[in-house]
């Protein structure tokens, strides 16, 4: 760390009123009228989810309800938001933040989803490579249209700080940062400027060195304005900021902060010697804290243009509280229906499949988002009916009632189900199946690594605070961010350009068999290859030269994998070695782990035993139902494996008109979460390729 903050360039790109913005689409006529959307009109004119900025003007906000929005402003619009088997159908606001998605990809930038209607960028790379040559006098206000510079702002003379801001940049000594950010500010008011155009969606952005202040810079200045936060104004502006407004501050950590520390503002935690933040958490929270109120965040910005993970949830509250087995079963039905169609859309268009299916379950009383979760394996059919059923045998498995431990009636408030571990679809049905079979037949080969080489960002601390402040007023439905509310994804970037930082981590020889694949793309292929390949032309369009140079393509499927991995390693299968599975045991994929037959998971885990030395035998337990090996923070999961295999017996016993559910249950293997060995952080390597073109020009070609 240091106290300069990094060197990255990144915006936080937020749709204004998303959801309204959507409607109104559907309703050019209504444009510029106030407005709002909101879910189930049956009590007092619905809750509001989304006001536009006319309506807000009239003194509408989110926390009123339809009735309370028309009261203030007679003729403010409310568009209702569709339903579906009984919940929001939420699809169409969910394309129209995919459309807006795909036109961010085109420009070649590193692209991280970050909600339904929100996404970081990563600018460093293409501003490295191809900006640098620039002078300040090519960038003139009028490339700077709807840019604030905050700490620059001065009276009405300059208002947005745009013109100071351009006056000090052209001096000899010039901060090399600041020019990064402003370049950046031209690039993302042309990618806004893209998005409206091609989707007819109006946008806000923040441009800073890391999401953090990117994205505290976004809510500055809005709707259709984007704020640029130079690291040089951060302190003085930190000193007035709420804290509780910063992402990752505002759930339980911020109120820790608020009421045990007596911070109110970013500022107030500088004044918190890092030993005391480390000794009131502990020690990574304590200097994660020390830094980030010091404006300065790592956390990558992770190429993932796909959901993690596709899910939905319901909330019972009052009276229509679940009460009952069947009750539940309805709803678990409703859910697993429409997260059984939606991963067949996503299996269709995306060509992966998702490998694990969670229920969350909160009961009445209970202040926290979901009271437990369970997860089970999902093997290659989205049957809902027989998702619906391994859900509720799971979930009825939790009842005291049932199990006559409790006279307190078990009520439900809150359901979710939502399908994670998306595997390519090809890579799927031949990984594993492929590196046994070929064993068997001596054949030469070995399982690739792809997943390692890529490489998972370690999870940001508190990630999820801020969505559970997002959701703590909603009294009906949750708005469906299931969808994308996770740490990124590590199995899909098949689909877009590799980040500088994941770059940075693929090996030499993964470059060479990664190019080398790329080329082989061209010939003949499967419909899930052609389809990447015409995207990859489309997502080239901006930058196409410029950027080109440092993204890797990862390899889409296992076969080009296995073929070209046995090129460079040909080993004999019929003893082959865990090396040969997991070529890098610091970096072993614990969900490959799991699909190894028990004596080769058992290699693997005291493999890695040796490997760490003393140093890591306290990190495995050993279960007592089956005596195998496991990561501590596995073993809770693996225990449910054992609950499950009993389930399932106990079913086998009922008669056989009753046992056709449980043939029907997934499996009926509580699977273990898997979870992956962050790489190391590796410090972005950048190169500073110089050119002397004009801005105008360079941009002129793109949009
Ligand atoms: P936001 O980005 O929080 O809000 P917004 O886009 O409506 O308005 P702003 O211009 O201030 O950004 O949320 C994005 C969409 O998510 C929003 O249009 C509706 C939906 N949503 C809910 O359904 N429930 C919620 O509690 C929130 C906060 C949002």
């Amino acid at each position: 760390m240091n106290a300069e903050g990094d060197r990255r360039v990144i915006a936080l790109i937020d749709m204004d009123c998303f959801y309204v913005q959507v409607e109104e689409r559907e309703n050019p006529n209504n444009k510029g009228k106030p407005a709002c959307v909101v879910q189930y009109r049956k009590w007092k004119g619905g809750g509001i989810i989304s006001v536009n900025y006319e309506a807000r003007a009239a003194g509408v906000t989110r926390q009123m309800r339809g009735d309370e929005a028309r009261e203030k402003c007679p003729d403010c619009i409310l568009y209702r938001v569709p339903e579906r088997r009984g919940k929001a159908d939420l699809t169409k606001y969910r394309d129209g933040g995919k459309e807006v998605i795909d036109v961010m990809c085109s420009f070649g930038v590193c692209v991280e989803r970050a909600s339904i209607d929100e996404a970081y960028i990563d600018m460093t790379m293409v501003i490295e490579q191809t900006l640098l040559g620039y002078t300040a006098t090519d960038i003139n206000v009028e490339e700077l249209p709807n840019t604030h510079f905050v700490g620059w702002e001065n009276g009405t003379d300059d208002v947005k700080g745009v013109h100071g801001w351009l006056k000090a940049l052209s001096k000899e000594d010039c901060n090399d940062n600041d020019w990064k950010l402003t370049l950046g500010a031209v690039l993302v008011e042309k990618m806004r400027a893209a998005i409206y155009e091609k989707t007819g969606f109006r946008c806000s952005a923040g441009i800073a060195n890391n999401k953090m202040l990117a994205k505290l810079a976004c809510g500055i200045n809005k709707p259709n304005k984007q704020t640029v936060l130079p690291f040089t104004s951060v302190q003085e502006f930190f000193t007035t900021f709420p804290l509780k407004k910063v992402r990752n501050l505002g759930g339980k950590l911020g109120l820790t902060l608020r009421e045990e520390l007596q911070c109110t503002t970013m500022a107030d935690i500088t004044r918190i010697p890092e030993k005391i933040l480390q000794e009131r958490f502990d020690t990574k929270t304590g200097t994660w804290l020390y830094w980030y109120a010091r404006g300065i965040d790592h956390d990558p910005v992770s190429s993932r243009r796909l959901p993690k993970s596709i899910g939905c949830n319901k909330n019972f509250t009052g009276l229509a509280a679940l009460d009952s087995e069947d009750k539940i079963g309805h709803w678990l039905e409703e859910l697993c229906a429409e997260v059984s169609e939606r991963l067949e859309k996503d299996r269709g268009t995306n060509c992966r499949l998702a490998k694990l299916l969670t229920v969350t379950v909160r009961l009445e009383g209970d202040i926290r988002p979901y009271s437990y979760t369970r997860s089970l394996p999902l093997h290659s059919s989205y049957d809902k009916t027989r998702m619906a059923k391994s859900c509720l045998a799971v979930v009825m498995k939790e009842n005291p009632c049932k199990q006559g431990n409790s006279k307190t009636p078990w009520v439900v408030t809150c359901l979710g189900v939502s399908a994670s571990k998306f595997v390519d679809q090809l890579e799927s049905s031949s990984r594993i199946d492929r590196f046994f079979t070929q064993s068997k037949a001596s054949k030469q080969s070995t399982i690739p690594n792809t997943e390692n080489e890529e490489s998972v960002d370690e999870e940001p601390l508190h990630r999820k605070d801020e969505l559970y402040d997002l959701h703590a007023d909603q009294e009906e439905e949750e708005f469906g961010m299931t969808e994308i509310d996770n740490i990124p994804t590590e199995t899909n970037a098949s689909n877009i350009i590799a980040p500088e930082s994941h770059v940075g981590q693929i090996s030499d020889l993964s470059k060479e068999i990664f190019q080398e694949n790329k080329e082989k793309s061209s010939g003949a292929s499967s419909p899930c290859r052609s389809r990447e390949k015409n995207e990859n032309v489309k997502k080239t369009g901006f930058f196409a030269s410029r950027s080109l140079k440092k993204c890797v393509p990862i390899p889409h499927s296992s076969e080009e994998s296995i073929a070209q991995s046995s090129q460079v390693n040909p080993v004999n299968q019929t003893t082959f070695s865990i090396e040969e599975i997991f070529p890098d045991l610091n970096q072993v994929d614990m969900e490959t782990l799991a699909l190894l037959p028990p004596h080769l998971r058992r290699q693997v885990l005291q493999a890695i035993q040796s490997k760490q030395g003393n140093e890591g035998t306290d990190e495995f337990v050993v279960c007592d139902k089956c005596k195998e090996q496991f990561l501590k923070e596995e073993i809770g999961e693996h225990n449910d494996f054992h609950v499950a295999a009993e389930l399932q017996k106990e079913f086998s016993l009922q008669p056989s008109t009753s046992r056709s559910s449980v043939n029907n249950l997934e499996g009926s293997k509580v699977v273990k979460n898997s979870s992956k060995r962050p790489l190391k952080n590796q410090k972005n390597a950048t190169k500073d390729t110089k050119r002397s073109r004009t801005i105008e020009s360079f941009f002129g070609s793109s949009v």
